[in-house]
């Protein structure tokens, strides 16, 4: 029977506090026994590669601390200063520093070295996301022969936008050496089908499988999903329920327009603001029946462009709410800090529009999220980024783009005027949808991808 190595940048720390992807990973790996290997988000003097395992929740965890320079350069530099904003298609904030390539490279060395000897000969390993694209390679160099996927969490860029980084022809080249990558959407599947093939010349058939310098590798396109059942009860438990209640409490009678997103410029947080902006102009009669609450906790904030993004909204909420608010009532509560999932569920569950306007998105949860936590009798209306993964599957959302303030003005007035019927049908489809293809789903088709695949040693 062969044991699932899943490694990525961060291990989960287990608990009741994880988000879908962990509490699926983790659900695999118990299922299929395991290890699940990755950086333990501290600092060592000097590298050494040594392993902490620890086993959380029936799952073995093994992680390795970084040095100093390794997590500037791999993490705070190529991660997210030049892959992140990159394949978000934000090269105006891209940063293409050799000292960050040369990091990045030299810890998916470390990584490949330390997580190398824990590989048994049956084992599937299934690295996740833009951290560790060439760590495939690198085992393959050290002599692993097993059956390897890759599944990537963010977009895929379009091929005018990848041709300026100057490592994309070996970063790309060196994902032939999975068994299987794996995509959220079509759309990102196909522009990496564009750039293997009309920047390196590979051939791709019918089965979408890249072939490539004598090399092949199957492409799949599996939207990730959340764990829809356990979120749908968690938003009719106690604590849910009490947050919903108080929530609604302080809107007094408002419709409440809620926002979830880490603070990130990819999230479009700004043309939101200014989108809602529009709304209380155009509609002054509707002005006070309003009020956005947008959560935003702070990620990355050692990274200049985070802190950037801060300020900006801190200024735009402020000066949104200088030009429109009244002695009982403040159109925007902007709230710069996490909550529980439970209270997520609840403020969801309160909130007549759920606000999800990414301007590029891998896939987008918060979205999957808020239609989970709705009252089936009485549900809320998504409006949902065209430019977001979940756009394929989410049809029955307010589909809008998210650069235009227009758009989402016109859209929070239709959602808001939306008959009860309307809003149940549109509901029912999105929750079918979200409750076909959950978290498990996605973890089952795209680790079965990756066992489909012959051993290597046996095709030999
Ligand atoms: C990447 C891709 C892709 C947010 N605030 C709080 C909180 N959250 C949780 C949400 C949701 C998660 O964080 C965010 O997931 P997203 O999918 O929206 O976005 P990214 O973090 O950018 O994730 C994305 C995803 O990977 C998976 O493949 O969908 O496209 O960018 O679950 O609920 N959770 C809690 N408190 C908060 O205040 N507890």
């Amino acid at each position: 029977m062969s044991r699932l190595i899943v490694i990525s940048n961060r291990v989960s720390a287990g608990g009741g506090a994880q988000g879908g992807l962990a509490v699926a990973l983790t659900a695999a790996l118990r299922e299929m026994g395991g290890i699940w290997f990755g950086w333990s988000g501290e600092v060592t003097e000097e590298f050494t590669g040594h392993i902490n395992f620890q086993r959380r929740d029936g799952v073995t965890t093994a992680t390795v601390d970084l040095e100093q320079q390794d997590i500037e350069e791999y993490y705070n530099g190529y991660a997210n200063r030049t892959l992140w904003p990159l394949f978000h298609y934000r090269i105006d904030l891209a940063e293409y520093e050799r000292d960050f390539a040369g990091g990045y490279q030299r810890a998916n060395e470390r990584f490949a070295d330390t997580v190398a000897p824990l590989i048994e000969p049956d084992d599937v390993v299934w690295v996740q996301d833009y951290h560790m694209f060439p760590l495939g390679a690198e085992l393959r160099r050290r002599g692993v022969e097993n059956r390897m996927g890759f599944f990537l969490h963010i977009p895929w860029p379009p091929r005018r936008l990848l041709v300026t980084l100057p490592e994309a022809p070996q970063l790309v080249r060196s994902l032939l050496e999975y068994d299987v990558l794996g995509f959220h959407t079509k759309e990102w599947l196909h522009s990496f089908c564009d750039y293997a093939r009309d920047e390196l010349g590979g051939t791709i058939d019918d089965d979408d499988v890249l072939t490539l310098d004598g090399r092949s590798v199957r492409l799949v396109a599996v939207p990730i999903g959340i764990e829809t059942k356990d979120f749908a009860e968690i938003a009719t438990q106690e604590r849910a329920l009490e947050t919903c209640e108080r929530v609604t409490r302080s809107a007094v009678g408002r419709a409440l327009i809620v926002g979830v997103d880490r603070l990130d410029y990819s999230k479009g947080l700004e043309e939101r603001f200014l989108g809602y902006e529009r709304f209380l102009s155009e509609h002054p009669e509707e002005r006070k029946e309003v009020v956005l609450l947008q959560i935003a906790p702070p990620s990355r904030g050692s990274v200049d462009s985070y802190q950037r993004i801060r300020s900006s909204l801190e200024s735009l909420a402020g000066r949104i709410n200088g030009a429109h608010a009244a002695l009982d009532w403040v159109p925007i509560r902007y709230v710069n800090q996490g909550y529980p999932r439970e209270m997520l569920a609840g403020v969801y569950r309160a909130s007549r529009i759920g606000l999800v306007t990414p301007l590029r998105d891998g896939m987008n949860l918060v979205a999957k999220e808020y239609v989970a936590a709705q009252d089936p009798e009485d549900p809320g209306v998504l409006i949902l980024s065209k430019f977001a993964g979940a756009a394929e599957q989410m049809a029955d959302a307010i589909l809008v783009n998210p650069h235009s303030a227009e758009e989402i003005a016109d859209a929070i007035r239709q959602a808001l005027r939306m008959p009860r019927e309307e809003r149940v049908r549109r509901w029912r489809s999105l929750m079918d949808g979200v409750t076909r293809e959950d978290v498990f789903w996605w973890s089952q088709r795209v680790t079965d991808a990756i066992m489909s695949v012959p051993v290597r040693a046996e095709a030999a």
